[in-house]
């Protein structure tokens, strides 16, 4: 199953200086030819045009280069709009991109105006001054433009390091209050390698592991623990998680810690677990109980009582995980494709 991450494969992007030193060095370099019956002022000129263009060519490369590969926001899967957005902010994001791609004509310009001086000159510091003229105002315009270059790169770094999603896959996420056992679940039944402590938000930011079930291949996603409170109120880490379930879930797992051992009590858990409902009607959502190996008797017997319906686990040492991950799985249509068309096809015929 292919993975991705959009942001992963960008080929490496320069700065401002490093283009423009980049582009020098090889307009220096240019070796050529030229017949030696050529006049010494006519050689100078070829060379002068030459370093010129292949100055020009190397600059306007690189910034392509760099607005180019880097994937449209438009065209990407939404979990990545979304995190794009809570990130590193798409508006910036298409306005440095933007700035950047819109140097190139005027690139062009410069280069297409100096290349006449150059050919009309008639001495050789006339030559060499129109040369040098055309690079520094080259250089100058990407001076200018750096700090949209360096967005860029920063941009891409930031969201290089997303998890690489399968799009297809059987997508489960586990969510609740902080604490209450979402990596250790995730860790027990999956690859992935989260970080799990006794404190609150160690996880900060969403992670992917894959797991078969029955056969299928099946992707959970952890996600940092949220807090119950409105949506404006929400900070950047607890946005990527709700990103994750409005854009990944196909069933969600609501974990509560019923012994409060995670430090919010049950009630908290429950006005979450109703605002997660609401947010999220379509989505199935598996409800499930952790830590029963320490909740104190009356407070499981509580926690039944208002949530009958519930998994009851112990993350920890894997108790009820594999019967929770196959009723998650249960949840999903894993119909495939081609039967539904067959479905479909035979039902016209009829
Ligand atoms: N006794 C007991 N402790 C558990 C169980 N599951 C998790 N824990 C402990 O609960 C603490 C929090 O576990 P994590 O998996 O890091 O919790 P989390 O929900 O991912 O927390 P955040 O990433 O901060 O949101 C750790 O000390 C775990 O060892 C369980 O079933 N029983
Ligand atoms: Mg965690």
């Amino acid at each position: 199953m292919r993975r991705l991450n959009p942001f992963a494969n960008i080929p490496t992007i320069m700065s401002a200086e490093e283009i423009i030193e980049f582009a020098h060095n090889r307009s220096t370099r240019i070796s050529m030819k030229s017949s030696l019956r050529m006049k010494k002022l006519e050689r100078t000129r070829i060379r002068e045009i030459t370093r010129l263009q292949e100055f020009s060519k190397q600059v306007k490369l690189k910034l392509s280069e760099a607005v180019e590969e880097f994937p449209s926001i438009e065209r990407l899967h939404p979990f990545y709009v979304e995190l794009s957005e809570i990130l590193v902010g798409n508006d910036k994001l298409k306005q440095s991109l933007g700035a950047v791609y819109n140097c190139i004509p005027t690139i062009d310009d410069i280069t297409d105006k100096h290349l006449q001086a150059i050919k009309l000159a008639g001495e050789f510091k006339q030559m060499k001054k129109s040369r040098s003229a055309a690079k520094g105002r080259i250089s100058s315009l990407l001076r200018a433009t750096a700090k949209n270059v360096d967005f860029i790169i920063e941009a891409k770094k930031t969201l290089s390091k997303l998890p690489g999603i399968a799009p297809n896959s059987p997508t489960i996420v586990c969510a609740g209050f902080p604490n209450v056992g979402k990596s250790t679940l995730v860790k027990a039944v999956s690859t992935a390698e989260p970080d799990i402590a006794y404190y609150p938000f160690t996880t900060r930011k969403v992670i992917i592991g894959h797991l078969r079930v029955d056969n299928h291949s099946v992707q959970i996603v952890d996600t940092p623990g949220i807090l119950d409170r409105p949506m404006a109120q929400r900070n950047e880490i607890e946005r990527e998680a709700i990103a994750a379930l409005k854009y990944l879930a196909h069933v969600i797992i609501f974990m509560i810690d019923p012994s409060e051992a995670c430090g919010w009590n049950f009630d908290q858990q429950l006005n979450l677990l109703a605002e997660v409902q609401k947010m999220f009607p379509m989505n199935p959502l598996l409800i499930v109980l952790n830590k029963v190996d320490i909740t104190q008797p009356e407070m499981l017997a509580a926690a039944r009582k208002r949530l009958p319906e519930s998994h009851e686990i112990v993350a920890v040492e894997g108790v009820g995980v594999e019967k929770l991950m196959r009723d998650a799985v249960e949840e999903v249509d894993l119909t495939p494709l081609q039967e539904t068309v067959d479905d479909y096809l035979a039902s016209l015929q009829k």
